[in-house]
């Protein structure tokens, strides 16, 4: 796609009200390959004023016909999903077929799902001598991080536009080109102007605008737990919604009797895979004592497969490579044994680092707490499962996790007992529409199914 130097509000890609720009970097070689205008907070007014004009008349349009739009708009994402996939892999690095399959592929299936449930929802019910009825909150801001930078819009706009809502998307800095073909793709689907609304720049300015904007009902944001806070803070202050989805440590635990070779060889993909950014990702692997050693031995094979250029890109830019890198010394500094990778780069060029995997690791080491966000696993051995239990639950966190054990009702007994929004049993395959979001300081709300739906619309009653 050729990128474009306005934003687009109102229906039209309108000159930005400052002249920034932010440069567009591809983390495989450092190459500057494009600019986008960094909004300021008059553009961020600007589609504010335009999702607000635009709110009633859509909040007003019959479920089914909005559930038509999002159909089309789901459309013609399936039908430019070769470009999406090459526009991740330009601006984030992901190997061509990783953004071909996940990049591309699951915001066309969010997409669908809401689709469906538009149509679907019961937005009107009757309790007692009640109508309840649930509305749409009014004005959303979408704040994105980059990591699955297609997905993280399609998994807030898409809801918010069956429920009703009118957005203002501002995304991720790393990645703003995938979210102008987002845009582009909204007005082919034939949205009405001033619905969705797309203001790229930079957190601190163009997303602390629209945080602190008098005129957003809600703010949906993904990244940091830091960022979070203080968005929370902000919202909480003028007493508006908000739906956080943080960070992770997630636990892969392998309980005695579990298929080992199985459980470690999906626990290594589900953490190299997207080189390690993916909030959800089980970075630490809990194993019994018994069988430590062999599963260190699985886990370094596996992790092999995970060439950097083939199976894995770079991470995102110079600043995660920094952290990434700071957090593998330490892992290092701290007496855990470096089994896999380490702190020297695979290539020079571009922001490289080698599938790492770290034995020996105890629960309170920095690596086995802190959110690393790139391609490292922390193997941890436990004694028995109540040790195990308080080691899956000794973080801040609560995203994700696996448990394995030798049928699904052992491991779904010891899931009940996890404090984590999700947990997949012996290898449970992703659904799309099941409830995602975080316990503890992980965040606040759910995201995808029916549940990511409701985080939109408030609630009236009326007696009758
Ligand atoms: O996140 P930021 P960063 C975690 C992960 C990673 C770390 C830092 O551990 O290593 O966060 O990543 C916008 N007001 N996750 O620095 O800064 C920003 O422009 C309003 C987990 O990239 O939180 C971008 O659009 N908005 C994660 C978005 O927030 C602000 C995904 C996320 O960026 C802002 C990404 C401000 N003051 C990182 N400052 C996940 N949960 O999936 C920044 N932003």
């Amino acid at each position: 796609m050729k990128p474009h130097d306005g934003m687009y509000i109102d229906g039209d890609w309108r000159p930005a009200a400052g002249s920034g720009t932010i440069d567009v970097v591809n983390p495989a070689d450092e190459q500057v390959f494009a600019t986008v205008p960094a909004g300021t907070a008059d553009d961020v007014d600007a589609a504010v004023r335009a999702a607000r004009a635009a709110f009633r008349g859509w909040a007003a349009t019959p479920p089914a016909e909005r559930a038509a739009r999002i159909a089309a708009l789901r459309d013609v994402l399936a039908a430019r999903s070769e470009e999406i996939a090459e526009t991740v892999t330009a601006e984030l690095g992901a190997p061509l077929a990783f953004s071909r399959a996940v990049h591309a592929g699951l915001p066309v299936a969010v997409a669908g799902s809401y689709a469906e449930l538009a149509a679907a929802h019961p937005f009107e019910e009757r309790i007692g001598n009640s109508t309840v009825l649930h509305e749409p909150v009014g004005v959303v801001g979408a704040i994105t991080p980059w990591n699955y930078p297609l997905h993280q819009i399609v998994a807030k706009v898409a809801p918010a536009l069956a429920a009703g809502c009118t957005v203002v998307l501002k995304p991720a800095e790393d990645t703003p080109l995938v979210a102008q073909l987002f845009a582009e793709a909204v007005h082919e689907a034939g949205l009405p102007a001033g619905v969705f609304n797309l203001v790229t720049g930079l957190g601190p300015v163009a997303g602390q605008a629209l945080a602190a904007h008098e005129d957003v009902d809600l703010v949906s944001f993904t990244g940091s737990t830091a960022v979070g806070r203080q968005i929370a803070a902000t919202a909480g202050a003028a007493v508006k919604r908000v739906a956080l989805e943080l960070g992770g440590k997630s636990a892969n635990v392998v309980l005695p009797g579990a298929d080992l070779a199985k459980a470690v060889n999906v626990g290594v993909a589900n953490v190299m895979s997207n080189t390690g950014q993916t909030c959800s990702a089980w970075t630490r692997m809990l194993v019994h004592r018994d069988r430590y050693e062999e599963a260190v031995a699985l886990a370094v094979t596996a992790a092999a497969k995970y060439v950097p250029g083939e199976r894995i890109g770079p991470v995102v830019n110079a600043r995660q490579h920094e952290r990434v890198l700071g957090y593998i010394a330490k892992g290092v500094e701290e007496g855990a044994r470096l089994v896999a990778g380490g702190t020297e780069v695979p290539r020079t060029r571009g922001y490289w680092v080698s599938p790492t995997v770290f034995a020996d690791v105890t629960p309170e080491m920095t690596i086995a707490q802190e959110e690393i966000f790139g391609p490292v696993l922390s193997i941890l051995a436990y004694e028995d499962e109540e040790d195990a239990l308080r080691i899956a639950n000794g973080t801040v966190y609560g995203l994700a996790g696996a448990v394995w054990a030798g049928d699904d009702a052992a491991a779904v007994a010891f899931a009940r007992r996890m404090d984590t929004g999700q947990v997949d049993i012996n290898g449970g395959r992703f659904n799309p529409l099941a409830p995602f979001g975080g316990y503890k300081q992980s965040g606040v709300g759910r995201e995808l199914g029916p549940h990511g739906l409701t985080e939109y619309l408030q609630t009236k009653s009326l007696q009758f």
